[in-house]
């Protein structure tokens, strides 16, 4: 039987302080089409390969409490055989899946999408638990817009994210609770607070009916930020305001912590802003659970080439001690190590 209190450990070790989560769980579609992008030939093995780069890092665990993967990195084993899981448990770091299977088009909502997965949802987290998973994710995307998000969107999205929290619970696996409101678009820093603050609403209510233990859970939300082709121009203390007053407004206290996503901000701006919102006064720890603004750096220094692994994992390495840094208060060795690198 699962005990909460286990839950809770894992979820406060997950945001432990100095420690953000590492997102390497893109789906096959999108890894590969990342890889053709870097010039690496987009083969199951190359994609084993890339991720074996990423958490092979040496001492990754200093600044990364666990790794995000997807199902085919889930089942795929290092060179020395281990499998992936494992590997990653045996150097001190917490395995994650990601088990939704998409945002699809909503219904009767033109341009919005839900995320679907949960068919099949609690066998399938049982499996991933037996193979090591200690917590999972599930993101839903959010857009603004010509009257969007609308309700229907959000209220389908947080749904969704309820069954997929609370199954979570029933199988001992920790929910991270990906709500992404998209910067794609022209809209303002205030529509972007807004559209943020109004989901979190939704998850919230939905998380609560669902019986979903609060202290049990991280929550990846999105920074509020401009719309990327708006040209408004927010510096990190006005993101950080923003971003924070939005949470007190709508994150209840007892959520473990909050692990944001980068969204495609280049990933000097996302350290900088993370790094800002470090001097505020709130109830849960402000980390980080990047994707593109961890590894982007370091697929381009691969180069899929074994002669530049090493140049791979220590640009990830890089890239992950400013962010760690950014959390501890470091930052502003942070940020000079940043803009010399
Ligand atoms: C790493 O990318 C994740 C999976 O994406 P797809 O299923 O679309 O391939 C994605 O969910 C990611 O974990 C989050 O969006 C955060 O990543 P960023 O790059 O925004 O920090």
């Amino acid at each position: 039987m699962i005990v909460q209190a286990e839950l809770a450990a894992t979820a406060a070790e997950m945001v432990a302080p100095g420690k953000g989560i590492l997102a390497a769980d893109e789906s096959i579609a999108t890894m590969s089409a990342r890889l053709e992008k870097a010039g690496v030939e987009p083969t199951e093995e190359n994609r084993r390969a890339y991720r074996e780069v990423l958490v092979t890092t040496p001492a990754l665990n200093q600044g990364v409490s666990g790794v995000i993967l997807c199902d085919e990195t889930f089942r795929q084993a290092t060179s020395d055989g281990k499998p992936f899981p494992v590997a990653l448990a045996d150097t001190g770091l917490l395995p994650g899946i990601k088990v939704d299977t998409g945002a699809k088009p909503l219904a009767a909502a033109p341009g919005e999408k839900v995320t679907e997965g949960l068919d099949g949802l609690r066998e399938r987290l049982s499996d991933y638990a037996a193979l090591g998973a200690r917590f999972a994710k599930w993101r839903a995307v959010i857009v603004i817009g010509d009257g969007k998000p609308s309700g229907r969107a959000r209220r389908a999205n947080a749904h969704a994210l309820a069954r997929y929290a609370a199954l979570c619970q029933e199988a001992g696996v920790v929910p991270i609770v990906e709500p992404e409101v998209l910067m794609d678009g022209d809209h303002s820093m205030a529509a972007c607070a807004a559209a943020t603050a109004a989901t979190l609403h939704e998850v919230f209510a939905e998380l609560r009916e669902a019986g979903v233990e609060l202290d049990g859970i991280v929550l990846k939300p999105n920074m509020v930020v401009p719309g990327k082709s708006s040209g408004e121009v927010a510096k990190p203390d006005q993101v950080a305001k923003a971003t924070v007053d939005t949470l007190r407004g709508a994150v209840p206290e007892e959520v473990a912590g909050i692990a944001f996503l980068s969204g495609g901000q280049p990933a000097e701006q996302a350290t900088d802003n993370l790094a800002a919102m470090q001097g505020y006064d709130v109830p849960w720890p402000l980390t980080f659970s990047f994707g593109r603004a961890l590894v982007d750096p370091a697929l381009a220094a691969w180069q899929g080439s074994p002669d530049r692994v090493a140049a791979g994992q220590e640009a990830l390495a890089h890239r992950v001690n400013c962010n760690s840094a950014a959390l501890t208060g470091d930052d502003g060795e942070a940020a000079a190590r940043d803009h010399v690198a």
